[in-house]
């Protein structure tokens, strides 16, 4: 029998280089402050990194604006540093994946600043251009994500662009081939550099409707406050994004990245029907991950939304499997999202726990480790556009982004020595690193123990899977590959919670996971936020 691929059950650990480390002295981290912490990554037991833009780029949307898809951002460094952090990652058994940012360019691009000029360049079709109604306004009633209309005027060329993000992010348009080769283009680069795959940015976001039909309003709204506040949910956006030419593009992602060995692909997909989404986009042959934002803007987590998710995802997808996320740059931190309850970060360690244990990947992002709850900054020190745009109905995604809180005994907690770009609040300083590691029982450790255990159970990784009907607030699920066979149970509330189980599916207590259920005579005991393992001893 062969290996599972590496992917499938692989724990993906997001860095944010702007906040991770900064060796420069300038207030903002970098490649080599990376490369500085691997060994704390590779002691986490994580598999693999996707970093964050590090590409060139204005930073109007930190990096997700790209000027040059083929250089280092001098601010983060040069590309020799990153082929030394390449190598270093792989030395320590990490793969590296890449933030691709292929839906839109910044609007200082080269491709940009020439499609602009004029209607009759050789790049005039590189964006997507068109003429204003006969009364002035935009071509029709597509919505940016970040606020407003998502036509751009431009004088130049008496045209609208479109920009599904800020106004300085315009849409490539992919119904061009030419630029389907050089996006291509661009990926090859960096595969035979030797990435390990790619984080493909809002990668239903390539095709629009080439006929630009205005987009119908939506019956139903996103739920959750994070969704809200934002005039976007008011569209179902059928005609924007989510194009069935995207699918074909990706086969021909996909085709450039299976000519080289164990590469990865894992695509963002957008809330709208998450879950259809998902199911095509990781069809064989496409993509080999996704992930949505089923968890991502959830302002609660219980066990049967988790549950629902995991059966609506499949537990049997031919090629394709889900990737589950937490936590990233774009939504607030979990700790405190999920109410006052989840505040000391127990209740995101065991749901993390759950999703390590469920079929699929997991993205872990930088900070859940040690259970920052989201940091906050004050209206004068926002950064975010998105943020500043919607504040205060939405205070934006800098209080996710604040720098890494390594030794509290150092200045700026060992991340920088100037004032770092973001301030790291107190709540950060107190769950530093250096102090979490030396206290056995904290959040660190625990996620240590837990991944390093996890990473070495076959069955977690890559087996079938199925639920267990138990008492509310209890998931549990067995997993099994071959003869090997796991019961996994969550208990996601702050009460001790007991079930009855038989024997044999309870079996023999696995140690060494840092988290303590117990059995005994067909009962299950789980204390608040435990949780148990079972197999053969
Ligand atoms: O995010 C896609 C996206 O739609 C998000 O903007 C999301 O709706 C929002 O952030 C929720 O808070 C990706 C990147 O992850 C994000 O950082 C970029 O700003 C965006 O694409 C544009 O490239």
């Amino acid at each position: 029998t062969t290996a599972p691929p590496w992917w499938q059950g692989a724990v993906i650990y997001q860095i944010y280089p702007r906040s991770f480390g900064d060796t420069t002295g300038n207030g903002i981290g970098d490649l080599n402050g990376i490369r500085q912490h691997l060994d704390h990554l590779a002691a986490l037991g994580v598999d693999a990194i996707w970093i964050s833009p590090f590409v060139k780029s204005p930073m109007r949307d930190f990096g997700y604006d790209v000027s040059d898809y083929h250089s280092v951002d001098p601010l983060f460094g040069t590309l020799d540093d990153f082929e030394a952090l390449l190598a270093e990652a792989h030395e320590r058994g990490l793969k590296v994946l890449m933030d691709q940012v292929l839906s839109h360019t910044s609007s200082e691009h080269p491709w940009f600043l020439e499609s602009r000029a004029s209607r009759d360049n050789p790049r005039a079709d590189w964006y997507v251009w068109a003429d204003p109604k006969p009364d002035g306004s935009p071509p029709n009633n597509w919505l940016s994500v970040f606020g407003g209309s998502s036509w751009q005027w431009e004088p130049r060329r008496g045209q609208y662009y479109l920009h599904n993000f800020l106004r300085e992010q315009p849409d490539l348009n992919y119904h061009n081939p030419a630029v389907q080769e050089a996006v291509l283009e661009v990926c090859r680069y960096w595969l035979e550099m030797g990435v390990d795959g790619f984080r493909l940015d809002v990668c239903a976001f390539y095709f629009h409707d080439a006929r630009l039909r205005d987009n119908p309003a939506n019956p139903e709204c996103p739920v959750g406050r994070h969704f809200l506040f934002n005039p976007y949910s008011l569209q179902r956006h059928a005609h924007d994004i989510a194009q069935p030419e995207n699918l074909g593009f990706l086969e021909k992602l996909r085709k450039l990245t299976d000519a080289y060995p164990e590469r990865v692909l894992l695509g963002e997909l957008h809330e709208n029907e998450g879950v259809r989404l998902h199911q095509e986009y990781t069809a064989p042959h496409r993509l080999q991950l996704a992930y949505g934002y089923w968890l991502l803007g959830a302002d609660t987590l219980d066990a049967p939304t988790i549950r629902r998710t995991a059966t609506d995802l499949g537990h049997e997808m031919e090629c394709g499997w889900p990737c589950w996320a937490l936590d990233n740059h774009d939504f607030i931190r979990s700790p405190t999202r999920l109410g006052p309850e989840a505040a000391s970060g127990e209740l995101s360690l065991t749901i993390l726990a759950a999703l390590a244990c469920l079929r699929g990947a997991l993205c872990l992002y930088q900070g859940s480790e040690l259970g920052l709850p989201q940091a906050e900054i004050p209206y004068e020190r926002l950064i975010d556009p998105y943020g500043i745009e919607f504040y205060p109905a939405f205070e934006g995604r800098d209080g996710a982004r604040t720098p890494m809180p390594w030794d509290a005994k150092q200045s700026h907690c060992g991340f920088s020595a100037a004032e770092p770009w973001l301030p790291i609040p107190p709540a950060h300083v107190e769950r530093a690193a250096a102090q979490q590691a030396a206290l056995p029982g904290s959040i660190l450790n625990r996620t240590r123990r837990f991944l390093t255990w996890r990473r070495d159970q076959a069955p977690l990784r890559a087996g079938g899977l199925r639920f267990i009907e138990v008492p509310d607030g209890m998931l549990a699920f067995e997993r099994w590959l071959g003869e090997h066979r796991i019961l996994c149970a969550f208990n996601l509330t702050a009460a001790p919670l007991e079930a009855e189980l038989p024997e044999p599916l309870l079996g023999m207590p696995l140690e060494g996971h840092g988290f303590g259920g117990v059995r005994a005579a067909g009962r299950l005991s789980l204390p608040p936020y435990g949780a148990y393992f079972g197999g053969q001893a």
